[in-house]
């Protein structure tokens, strides 16, 4: 399939800039297991990927000008010199694109200038990392084309440094990890510290059970503001307990910390749900290394959407609908996914509830007056990777 896609993309490159492509690369959406917020806190996170991919198509160029194409946007080739790159000039998706060309370069890395075209099937706003995913394409086509020998988590962290700085949005470093180093069949256990990584084996399939992603509809920004405030009021936390990191925290000491924060309300609240979010991760990792029954971490996932819903207040009604009636119909487990205020919700559930579920939600949400939401099935898939 992926040979086709490339065929397509390398095709609609030639049209474009007439001459093949150097070469094509793909680079996927993630869904997060669990560990929510936790990666701007130094924090634990689980997520995997999906098998939608953003794909890019792209030659080197040697004279200082980047010119950025895209299948899924209206409009024509965009043409941008290197040396007028500045941050935060750019409103336009090129500012993914054009953000990692210009973090390669602000970190010292000799990229000359490209021809890109890019198509993506990760449904963007959607909670997905669609941005994560033409970031992190884009940085693995230039690192191969430029020979920079990147490894996954330094190209993940340029990704993060093009849209905090270029694109302006504060988000953490999972996404673009997720998209860079995960591998099929696996969920990735990530320290956002150190960007240590474990590699946790995560074959629903092989236990009758399946994870169904349900697509709200209800689109958000991280360069909008009630993200940043979540981050500024964790940041908070961690001042007044004088600690580097809400990381910091021990699970056993919540207590004690929390009674610390006197009357500090709110950020009291982001604590609990920080520091409760990390041990869950915890939890998660070591019943899925144990080789137990995966339906024990389906619990924590209910917990996790609680914690978000109740502490850390990110839910919206859509969300929350759907976690309210995927249970009531059957399924095991679950909990909204990404940074919250809509986007997706997973639902874990025996493979033989999927179709009961899948019509639960989607009558729910018609009963609700809630624009129909798109569900389908996650399996684990591949990272990021060069298709030709
Ligand atoms: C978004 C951000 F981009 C991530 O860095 C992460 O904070 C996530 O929200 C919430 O866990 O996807």
């Amino acid at each position: 399939m992926s040979e086709a896609v490339a065929e397509t993309v390398a095709a609609r490159f030639g049209e474009l800039y007439g001459a093949e492509p150097h070469g094509v690369w793909a680079a996927p959406g993630r869904v997060n297991l669990i560990g929510e917020h936790t990666d701007y806190n130094d924090g634990f996170v689980m997520p995997f990927a999906l098998p939608h991919i953003a794909v890019a198509a792209v030659s080197r160029r040697e004279d200082g000008v980047l010119r950025l194409h895209s299948a899924d946007v209206e409009g024509g080739v965009a043409e941008l010199r290197l040396d007028d790159l500045s941050p935060e000039s750019d409103k336009n998706w090129t500012a993914y694109p054009a953000g990692v060309v210009w973090a390669l370069r602000e970190a010292g890395h000799a990229v000359s200038g490209a021809d890109i075209h890019l198509s993506s099937t990760v449904p963007s706003g959607a909670g997905l990392s669609s941005s994560a995913a033409l970031e992190v394409v884009v940085a693995l086509a230039l690192n191969d084309l430029f020979s920079l020998g990147l490894r996954g988590w330094q190209l993940a962290r340029l990704c993060q440094r093009a849209e905090n700085v270029y694109v302006g949005a504060p988000v953490g470093i999972m996404d673009q990890t997720a998209s860079a180093c995960c591998e099929a069949g696996h969920a990735l256990f990530l320290d956002t510290r150190d960007l240590s990584q474990k590699q946790i084996p995560f074959d629903l399939a092989a236990e009758g059970l399946r994870l169904l992603v349900v697509d709200t509809q209800v689109k958000h920004s991280h360069s909008e503001g009630e993200y940043g405030k979540r981050r500024a009021g964790c940041e908070k936390g961690a001042a007044l307990l004088g600690v580097n990191a809400l990381r910091d925290v021990p699970y056993g000491d919540l207590d004690a910390a929390l009674s610390r924060l006197g009357d500090e309300e709110e950020v009291r609240r982001l604590v609990r749900h920080i520091v409760t979010e990390n041990e869950r991760v915890e939890r998660v990792v070591s019943l899925l290394e144990s080789g137990d029954d995966t339906r024990a971490i389906a619990p924590i996932l209910v917990e996790g959407h609680a914690s978000l819903r109740d502490d850390f207040r990110i839910s919206c009604p859509e969300l929350d609908l759907v976690v309210d009636t995927a249970l009531a119909s059957g399924a095991l487990g679950a909990r909204m996914t990404g940074g919250g205020f809509g986007g997706s919700a997973i639902v874990l559930t025996e493979e033989t509830d999927v179709d009961a579920i899948t019509k639960a939600v989607t009558e729910a949400f018609a009963a609700a007056g809630f624009t129909t939401p798109r569900v389908f099935e996650a399996v684990p898939s591949a990272g990021a990777r060069r298709l030709r």
